[in-house]
């Protein structure tokens, strides 16, 4: 498949996805998603791939939902939001909270509205230091959405949550980061590097075990005691019947560097 709207590629089992929309603040219409999709049903089924990184090209990282796509003239019948969400925002989340890989996210520049949660629904976010984050929906009369209201509350507690999300203020990358609301700001010019580098060196690692830790860590959020310790046995009973578990243990023994196969 021929992509428009973003730019795909699979290199030393690190696939990048970047948003390619760089006029428009990398905002979603309907062939972003679709494309979009399509690039991360690659992702889950290319067996080479075993990290997958998120980006966006020109000045934002993505400023959500494109708002030139909807009609929203007075005489226009009230459009059904929540099909849109349905059919993209939801699956598109769902799809990266599930993926069984470790997702880096990238962000290059402003994220707003879905935009400015899709990077919480991945798993290691970067950030360059111009960039920022708003929950800009209640500005049109909506309410945050993919995922956001689960997500921004866990990372930040409700009450900076509610601020961001009833007021709609920018949020810059060094206070997201000293929120806990992302992992790392880096200087704009390294952040495209910086993120391959993580990329390219979790690749090298052991990616099965890595996609139960991000599954142990997603489940733990909703999870009581109990039924986290009883996860924790199942996964690591699935763990311990890895190739790579194998590997890291003889490697260990032999004092030798281990090479991992991501299964
Ligand atoms: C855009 C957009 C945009 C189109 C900038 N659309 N063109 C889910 C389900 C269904 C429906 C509804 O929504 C959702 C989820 C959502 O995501 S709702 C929230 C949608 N997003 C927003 O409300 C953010 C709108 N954008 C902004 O507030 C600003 O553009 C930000 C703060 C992101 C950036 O501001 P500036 O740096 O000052 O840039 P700008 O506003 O000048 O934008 C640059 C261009 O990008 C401009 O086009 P132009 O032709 O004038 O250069 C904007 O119109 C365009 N653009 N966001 N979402």
């Amino acid at each position: 498949m021929n992509f428009q709207h973003i730019l795909f590629a699979i290199e030393d089992g690190v696939a990048t996805l970047s948003l390619n929309r760089p006029e428009q603040l990398n905002s979603f219409n309907t062939l972003m998603h679709t494309e979009v999709r399509e690039a991360l049903k690659q992702v889950r089924t290319n067996a080479d791939v075993r990290v997958l990184l998120i980006t966006g090209e020109g000045r934002g990282f993505c400023a959500g939902q494109d708002l030139g796509d909807r009609n929203v003239a007075p005489d226009a019948a009230a459009p059904d939001l929540g099909v849109s969400i349905e059919q993209f925002y939801n699956p598109l989340i769902r799809a990266l909270r599930d993926l069984p890989l470790p997702v880096i996210c990238a962000v290059n520049g402003v994220a707003a509205g879905a935009g400015a949660n899709i990077p919480l629904a991945c798993d290691l976010v970067l950030a360059a230091r111009s960039a920022s984050f708003i929950q800009a929906f209640c500005k049109i009369g909506l309410i945050p959405d993919s995922g956001g209201t689960w997500t921004l509350p866990r990372l930040v507690g409700t009450a900076r949550a509610k601020a961001l999300m009833l007021l709609g203020d920018r949020l810059s990358a060094e206070q997201a980061e000293q929120w806990g609301l992302i992992y790392r700001v880096v200087e704009d010019a390294e952040l495209r590097n910086e993120a391959l580098k993580l990329a390219r060196q979790l690749a090298t690692q052991p990616t099965y075990g890595l996609a139960l830790i991000k599954r142990s860590l997603n489940a733990s959020l909703s999870n009581s005691f109990d039924e986290q310790l009883d996860l924790e046995r199942d996964l690591q009973r699935l763990a311990g019947r890895s190739e790579d578990y194998r590997e890291g243990v003889s490697a260990f023994m032999a004092k030798r560097t281990p090479t991992f196969k991501g299964r």
